[in-house]
């Protein structure tokens, strides 16, 4: 027996072009928010958060199209449902960051969970949508379809308020995140900050005696010791936003970097690591760059970088190079480097 659904929402191609153009916005909102610290990305995860959810509500449709698709008994059938339980993943975790619950799990945040399982997501979307083809027709921009697209897109609207208004009502952690999603974790405290790593640096023990900061410009190399460079008191009130869900305001202090390296004529700056960790920034941002000494008016921590750290104000803190021993200006412009560090 046939139910009669009405046209406005049967199953079918639309819903899976649908699912084609939410999952995009998701992965590319995602991805820029994880690399812009500025207020603005608060637009960027609204329009995450709208996608994130219309997968959600779209998911009664995918089921019946992925019954009807089950039934043809299709090679690769296998990694559909993959892909289906690895979304799964994605959007529970993305809830758990919401939340602010649970703040670990294993050692890992839920929001480092939630990107590692967008990433395993890409291979699997891509392959599905390869093997699956829906071609768009020129009445998929039917008035009907904008109504169903605007429907989905109000929905999932809603859907995402209600989410934050029971944060709010629940008064959960996640209530007060920052414009990044961040929590607040350690501000103005710096011990109980915690300590972050991109991928795999380890802690390295610096001694400060034996420490060089080597400074390469246009006036050539030259060495810096941990004396001449703690003289200095050059201070600035930062917030580090860790793209693994926290962040924490801190008053730094140490020098600025215009006042180590001579900037003129060059395009660039590298900050390098004892590690090998570096990040490039324009050339023109040294007078806002801070070579940190101190956190809190004490001398940093070796987890928090001792003896110096780069704080780089309004950046997400991966930009944040610890340990630094290398500062060097030329001619390769800053944005010549992978747009998140590979190490
Ligand atoms: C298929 C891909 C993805 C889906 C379905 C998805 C879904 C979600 C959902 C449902 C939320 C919670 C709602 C919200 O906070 O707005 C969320 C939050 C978040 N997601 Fe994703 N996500 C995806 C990919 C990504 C990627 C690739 C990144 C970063 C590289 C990312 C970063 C974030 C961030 C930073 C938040 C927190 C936003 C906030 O707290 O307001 N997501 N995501
Ligand atoms: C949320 C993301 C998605 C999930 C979890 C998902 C999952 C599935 C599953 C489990 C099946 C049935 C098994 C199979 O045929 O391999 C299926 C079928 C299918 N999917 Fe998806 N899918 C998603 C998104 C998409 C997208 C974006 C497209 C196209 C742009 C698409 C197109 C199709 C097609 C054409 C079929 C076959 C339907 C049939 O034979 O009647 N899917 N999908
Ligand atoms: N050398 C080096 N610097 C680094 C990292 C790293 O892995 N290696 N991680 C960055 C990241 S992702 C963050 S969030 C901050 C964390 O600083 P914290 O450990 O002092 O909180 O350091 C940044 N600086
Ligand atoms: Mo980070």
């Amino acid at each position: 027996m046939r139910f009669p659904i009405p046209a406005l929402l049967r199953a079918g191609r639309r819903t899976n072009l649908a699912l084609a153009a939410v999952l995009a916005l998701a992965l590319g909102t995602g991805a820029l928010a994880f690399a812009v610290g500025r207020p603005w990305v608060r637009w960027v995860l609204v329009a995450h958060g709208v996608a994130g959810f219309a997968i959600v509500l779209l998911a009664p449709w995918k089921r019946a199209v992925a019954a009807r698709g089950l039934a043809r008994r299709r090679p690769g059938a296998w990694a559909s449902l993959a892909l289906a339980a690895v979304l799964a993943l994605v959007v529970l975790t993305g809830l758990a960051h919401l939340a602010g619950v649970p703040r670990s799990v294993g050692g890992i945040s839920p929001m480092q969970l939630h990107v590692g399982a967008a990433l395993a997501s890409l291979p699997l979307a891509a392959w599905h949508v390869l093997a699956r083809p829906v071609r768009p027709r020129r009445t998929d921009l039917s008035r009907r379809a904008v109504l169903r697209a605007g429907l989905l897109v109000g929905g999932a609207g809603v859907a995402l308020a209600g989410a934050e208004g029971l944060l709010r009502a629940l008064a959960l952690r996640g209530a007060d995140r920052r414009f990044t999603g961040s929590h607040e974790a350690g501000s103005f405290d710096p011990a109980a900050m915690p300590v972050t790593q991109w991928l795999d640096d380890p802690v390295p023990g610096i001694d400060p005696g034996a420490y060089r900061l080597v400074v390469r410009d246009a006036d050539g190399e030259r060495a810096i010791g941990y004396e001449e460079l703690a003289a200095f008191e050059d201070r600035v009130r930062a917030v580090l936003d860790c793209t693994g869900g926290w962040y924490a305001a801190q008053d730094w202090e140490g020098a600025w970097l215009s006042r180590l390296v001579r900037t003129s004529g060059a395009r660039s700056l590298v900050v390098r690591s004892a590690t090998g960790y570096a990040r490039r920034f324009p050339a023109g941002d040294a007078p806002r760059l801070l070579l940190a000494v101190r956190a809190g008016g004490r001398p940093l921590s070796a987890g928090h970088g001792a003896p110096a750290r780069l704080v780089a104000p309004g950046r997400r803190g991966f930009w944040w190079v610890k340990w630094v021993t290398r500062v060097e200006a030329d001619e390769v412009p800053w944005w010549w480097q992978p747009p998140f560090p590979l190490t």
